[in-house]
């Protein structure tokens, strides 16, 4: 059959389809695009002379469609995702820093950037990188260390092995990231002979492998022995579905279980095992039971520095790990006991091997006396009243008003930390930080891409005045689209997590509000001025279509967030909150290096502090 390349590849992207435990689904949700020279006539043409096969979504920031693709896949438990079609050079870079998030949280996305003239006859073409000592180079290289699969397609036939490529990278639980195929602007538009039998329906199959039973063998031989076992569960429980088998193993064994940013949500807030948030963002309660764990057993976590407080969390001398993961690289972490495996097969076999085992009945009721004790805390700081209010009251107004499958997302500033800690979580899909790459802009793109994988949940958006400033472009899709965000804009005019960062090591908060520059100066806190920059966020929102209200209280927030309930499109509910009422940090550390020598006094306390913090970091080898 006689297609232009880009029509064989749409064709394609049509047909795959992935199955797991027997349910069958489309694998691509359709396509976001911001069209140019460099798409317009190849993929552009064929998206739009068969407009049924993948529905078109028009981005407004290529950057931002990564981001709702990405928020699309992690809903989808990375059983989906939509492909990006952008032109040549900035509409292509642009989505450099969407692929590394993908890559970083090891969510599935195809890019399709455009690239330059395969055949060099208008050489340079508008937007065309020359490297004089480099014929073959294109910006398009700078994909390759933030893919997980780089292919450029020189010749239409290509399409074919590139595509299948694409998708054994995309469907592949270990290895899955961000797939950059580059697309020359001639090669789109060029036919050739596309065999059938790459356009016909393609079922890919999502295995949950079991690993070795050695290891698994040793791994229950290590569990049985401890006295004090943590389980830390990270995002590999949610893609994998495995909440449920994770919630009898801890019923029947008594092990209580931290959380990542990923992996929250893996047990609801509630459960007498369940202790919260793990890490330099997580509660007293998992913090203290890392601390003194002699097990860990890690389950779909890539042991981030957030997770393991920068390696201070686990003191115990003897501590050692058991690490179930699907990748065998996150596997081999910390020095563990790998099992490369699915995490739901696994923690099911490991429940097996364990029957008739349990921790101490001191050790489980230590446990749900700190579930107890943690749910006061977080009682306490959702009630604070304070003017204008505290952000932990915000965090709790929108959890009251959120039914249990709502979901919240999140990504960079002071929040997402605050929601590791205070978020009730009760539902494994209900709360979506993106906190491997922690990417200001996320939040808003990322819950437009959520809400097209679950219309059914209605999404809330906590974004500070930072990342909305930085990336609110997607409202205006949101509203083409008719999909409904409720998108909480926490104004505290500037970055007060760095603001805080600063401060603690000793820079109080330079550069991180926005106010004038007087006296060639931007200030710092404690000048104590009020001269604040105009902004009108609010205002901002409302100019691209949004419905927009304002709250000055908490009382407020909620009737506003029930007033919401009622729009169709999206909502912007812009409250102030105080910059500096912010959630304490519970018995954790984070390395940030500080200056070794400094003219500032302060600098230099806060290197001495840092030096005796860091004794504490562990190796794990
Ligand atoms: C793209 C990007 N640039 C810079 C940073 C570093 N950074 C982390 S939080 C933050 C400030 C965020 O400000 P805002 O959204 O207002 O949240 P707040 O800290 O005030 O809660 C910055 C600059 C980042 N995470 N992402
Ligand atoms: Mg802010």
């Amino acid at each position: 059959m006689r297609l232009t390349a880009a029509q064989a590849l749409v064709r394609f992207l049509a047909a795959q389809y992935v199955e797991r435990d027997g349910v069958e689904q489309r694998f691509f949700g359709g396509c976001f695009g911001i069209f140019g020279h460099g798409n317009v006539a190849g993929i552009g043409e064929a998206l739009y002379e068969s407009p049924d096969l993948l529905t078109y979504y028009q981005a407004r920031s290529e950057q931002g469609m990564v981001h709702a693709a990405v928020g699309y896949a992690r809903m989808k438990n990375r059983l989906g995702t939509m492909a990006c079609t952008t032109s040549i050079g900035p509409g292509a870079t642009n989505m450099v820093t969407g692929a590394a998030l993908a890559t970083v949280n090891r969510l599935p996305v195809l890019l399709l950037p455009g690239d330059v003239f395969a055949s060099r006859r208008p050489d340079p073409v508008l937007q065309q990188l020359e490297v004089p000592w480099l014929g073959d180079a294109s910006v398009n290289d700078c994909f390759r260390p933030v893919s997980r699969y780089f292919d450029r397609i020189w010749r239409p036939e290509q399409v074919v092995p590139a595509a299948l490529q694409a998708m054994r990278v995309l469907v592949n639980q270990a290895e899955t990231g961000a797939v950059t195929l580059a697309f020359p602007q001639d090669v789109q538009a060029e036919a050739f002979d596309c065999p059938e039998g790459f356009l016909r329906k393609r079922v890919w199959s999502i295995p949950r492998p079991l690993p070795d039973e050695d290891a698994l063998a040793r791994a229950a031989k290590l569990i049985r022995a401890a006295k004090r076992p943590l389980l830390v569960a990270g995002g590999g429980v949610i893609y994998s579905e495995a909440s449920d088998a994770l919630l009898r193993l801890c019923e029947r064994t008594g092990i209580p279980v931290g959380e990542t940013q990923a992996g929250k949500g893996s047990l609801p807030f509630d459960h007498p095992s369940a202790l919260g948030g793990i890490g330099v963002t997580g509660t007293f309660a998992a913090n203290r039971s890392a601390a003194r764990a002699d097990l860990v057993i890690g389950v779909g976590t890539r042991w981030s520095d957030f997770t393991t407080a920068s390696k201070t969390a686990f003191r115990d001398s003897d501590v050692r790990f058991v690490n179930v993961n699907v990748g065998d690289f996150d596997a081999a972490k910390h020095a563990g006991v790998a099992l490369v495996g699915d995490a739901r097969a696994t923690l099911e076999r490991l429940a097996e091997l364990l029957e008739g085992w349990s921790v101490g009945d001191a050790y489980r009721e230590e446990a749900a006396r700190l579930n107890r004790e943690w749910d006061a805390e977080v009682s306490r700081l959702y009630a604070i009243e304070h003017d204008p209010p505290a952000q932990s009251a915000v965090i709790g107004a929108v959890n009251d008003v959120a039914r249990s499958q709502d979901v919240v997302v999140c990504a960079a500033g002071s929040m997402p930390g605050d929601l590791h800690k205070l978020w009730r979580t009760r539902d494994a899909k209900g709360y979506h930080v993106e906190y491997g790459y922690s990417c200001m802009g996320y939040e808003i793109a990322g819950a437009l891409g959520v809400k097209l994988a679950a219309p059914g949940r209605e999404v809330y958006v906590l974004v500070g005045d930072g990342s909305y400033l930085m990336l609110s472009s997607e409202l205006v899709t949101a509203v083409q689209e008719r999909q409904k965000l409720t998108v909480v804009l926490v104004d505290n005019r500037g970055y007060s997590s760095i603001g805080s960062l600063s401060r603690s090591l000793g820079t109080d908060g330079f550069g991180t509000l926005y106010r004038y520059r007087t006296n060639g100066s931007l200030g710092v806190d404690s000048d104590g001025s009020t001269d604040f920059l105009p902004v009108d966020l609010a205002a901002n929102a409302e100019s691209l279509g949004a419905m927009v209200f304002r709250a000055k209280t908490v009382a407020e927030l909620r009737e506003r967030l029930e007033a919401a309930k009622a729009e169709t499109g999206p909502v912007v509910i812009a409250v102030e909150v105080d910059r500096y009422e912010g959630v304490p940090s519970y018995e954790s550390w984070w390395d940030v290096a500080v200056a070794e020598v400094s003219e500032v006094a302060d600098v230099r306390a806060a290197r001495e502090r840092y030096e005796a913090a860091r004794v504490d970091e562990r190796s794990h080898v």
